[in-house]
């Protein structure tokens, strides 16, 4: 089992498709651990995108992120960290495959809907910095939850 933070950004919460996208998610079967809708402050936006500090579309990724509220989920399955990036498609939306999220929904390079950790440690980290010492994220089993153990 692996835990991953997918964040559905304020793009996908401003065109009312929270629900649309986090449908996908649970229809896939990950498990909802943690869930919350949230405004990203300044230095959460800096820590979250330290690594891309500098680069040309940096300030204008921060200014869009904090701009308006995005729900921050943390969802666990088998492989949840290279599922979750299948099924997100690739980065930008008019190079990503129909049948994806933002093949689906978008055309944008920045407005490209939703983030999820792209590996382990990303993963470990992310989860930490938007649910710091683990709260809000909770350990409950899915009705099919069985079907995984036996996998
Ligand atoms: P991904 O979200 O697919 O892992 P990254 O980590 O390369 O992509 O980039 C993080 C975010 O930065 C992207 N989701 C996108 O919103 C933004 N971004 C990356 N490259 C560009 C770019 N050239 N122009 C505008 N925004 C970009």
């Amino acid at each position: 089992m692996e835990k991953t933070l997918i964040l559905l950004k304020p793009d996908a919460v401003k065109r009312r498709l929270i629900g649309r996208l986090l449908g996908r998610f649970e229809d896939k079967g990950l498990r909802i651990a943690g869930m919350k809708l949230m405004k990203i402050s300044q230095e959460l936006a800096g820590q979250h995108y330290a690594d891309h500090k500098g680069k040309p579309f940096y300030d204008g990724l921060v200014g869009f992120m904090t701009s308006d509220p995005v729900v921050a989920l943390v969802l666990e399955g088998p492989s949840a960290i290279s599922v979750c990036r299948q099924m997100m498609g690739a980065t930008f939306g008019f190079k990503a495959d129909a049948g994806t999220i933002r093949g689906d929904f978008g055309i944008s390079n920045q407005f490209n809907l939703v983030h999820g950790s792209d590996s382990p440690e990303a993963a470990e980290r992310e989860i930490g910095l938007f649910f710091p010492n683990g709260e809000g994220i909770l350990d409950w089993a899915t009705a099919d939850s069985a079907l995984h153990a036996c996998d």
